[in-house]
């Protein structure tokens, strides 16, 4: 169903002929014509940053951390600090950031992060040369309640709908931020904008947002993602964004196809996984799913990754290697994951609740985190190549 890619034929003008694959009929499998963002306008960086992870994934896989740099388990918003380096040495390769509550003007995000700030940590992250996503727990627009009230949204902001010029004005509000997000040029010169994966209205297969199943149908969940890609891209002018697409937990390539926009709009094929990973037991399961990915992203030229997962507190201390790595490395398909990010560290102090998905100095799995660090397949930040500059065409 759908496995097979509609590229265009010819290369668009704009697509760079370092960014193409040409078909190649020997192993008599489909190819896509041409791998390169979906946008024809991207900048140079996020050009390069797509066919990098492209080339990486199935020779590394890149370890990703939420929140990273603004708190900690221990500790809230002190610079420098990351509880993943006070472990591993070293910063994650890739910091997930969210925007939920930029529709808002608040200033600071769902779990008090300010923009201002988060602003300046994409840009020390990308100055040491990592990967920034971003997702967005973005409000109802509709009720006016948080991204878990699933009161009936979708059609409202749709074109036509009641509410849809609302939805373009929280649209304006984050074109307006991914534009800001600059950084000096990693090789000297002026400006430019921080590539980011976008990754809007995640695990859409589960039923606990309100553009999730159940509160809004496939073609209406297709229809929001695609004017969104449009909005952004087409009337905003925003070219720094690769777009992920993630769904939770499937059980099959169809399930997990069911609300995919397309592969004119989506760059990233990636799903949230917190349920097969709690134990080696249902590791034949958790394979199974990233098989699935690697083969339908591989399949269209796009990039696959575990966009999410980790067990809250790491109640088993040798998880990382015993569960994860082992995990993703069980599978000869599985393992071409380019990236795994685990949730959030939240602050204790503050949150009063053992809600953290990577180590903290003294954690019970800090050894087997510096384990899972030291394997030489597994990247954090100071092992990564030059994910910016493009290779040299094949
Ligand atoms: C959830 C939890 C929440 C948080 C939200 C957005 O999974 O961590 O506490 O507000 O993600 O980061």
């Amino acid at each position: 169903m759908g496995r097979r890619s509609k590229h265009a034929s010819a290369p668009s003008a704009a697509v760079p002929l370092a960014a193409l694959l040409l078909a190649c009929s020997t192993s008599g499998a489909p190819q896509p014509r041409v791998a390169a963002p979906i946008d024809p306008a991207a900048t140079a960086e996020t050009r390069a940053l797509f066919v990098n992870l492209r080339r990486l994934a199935g020779k590394a896989l890149l370890f990703g951390h939420q929140d990273d740099l603004a708190y900690g388990v221990q500790w809230f918003n002190e610079p420098g600090r990351s509880d993943v380096k006070e472990t591993a040495g070293s910063y994650p390769a890739v910091y997930g950031w969210d925007v939920g509550g930029l529709e808002r003007d608040v200033g600071a995000n769902l779990d008090s992060v300010a923009f201002e700030r988060q602003r300046g940590w994409i840009a020390e992250g990308y100055g040491r040369g990592a990967v920034i996503t971003l997702s967005w727990h973005m409000r109802n627009p509709v009720s006016g309640g948080n991204a878990w009230d699933t009161a009936r949204a979708v059609p409202a902001i749709l074109p036509g709908g009641a509410q849809h010029e609302h939805y373009e004005r929280w649209l304006d509000h984050f074109a307006v931020y991914a534009k800001s997000l600059r950084a000096r040029g990693r090789s000297g010169g002026g400006e430019v904008l921080v590539p980011v994966i976008f990754r809007p209205f995640h695990e859409t297969s589960g039923g606990w947002f309100w553009w999730g199943a159940r509160h809004a149908t496939a073609d209406e969940y297709r229809q929001l993602w695609r004017f969104t890609v449009e909005y952004l891209r087409n009337r905003r002018g925003v070219h720094n964004l690769l777009w992920a697409y993630s769904t939770d937990v499937f059980d099959s390539k169809e399930a997990y196809l069911e609300r995919y926009p397309g592969d004119a709009y989506v760059d990233v094929l990636g799903f949230d996984d917190y349920q097969s990973v709690r134990t080696p037991a249902t590791r034949a399961v958790f394979a199974r799913r990233l098989r699935d990915v690697v083969e339908l992203a591989e399949a269209r030229g796009k990039i696959p990754a575990l966009t999410e997962t980790g067990v809250e507190a790491v109640p088993d201390s040798m998880w990382w290697t015993g569960t994860l790595l082992a995990g993703i490395k069980s599978d000869s398909v599985a393992r071409r994951i380019a990236w795994v990010l685990v949730w959030r560290n939240a602050t204790l102090e503050r949150e009063h609740r053992y809600h953290f998905f990577a180590p903290y100095h003294g954690h019970p799995s800090a050894t087997d985190f510096v384990r899972f660090r030291e394997d030489s397949f597994v990247r954090f930040e100071d092992e990564l190549p030059d994910l910016y500059v493009a290779p040299p065409s094949p």
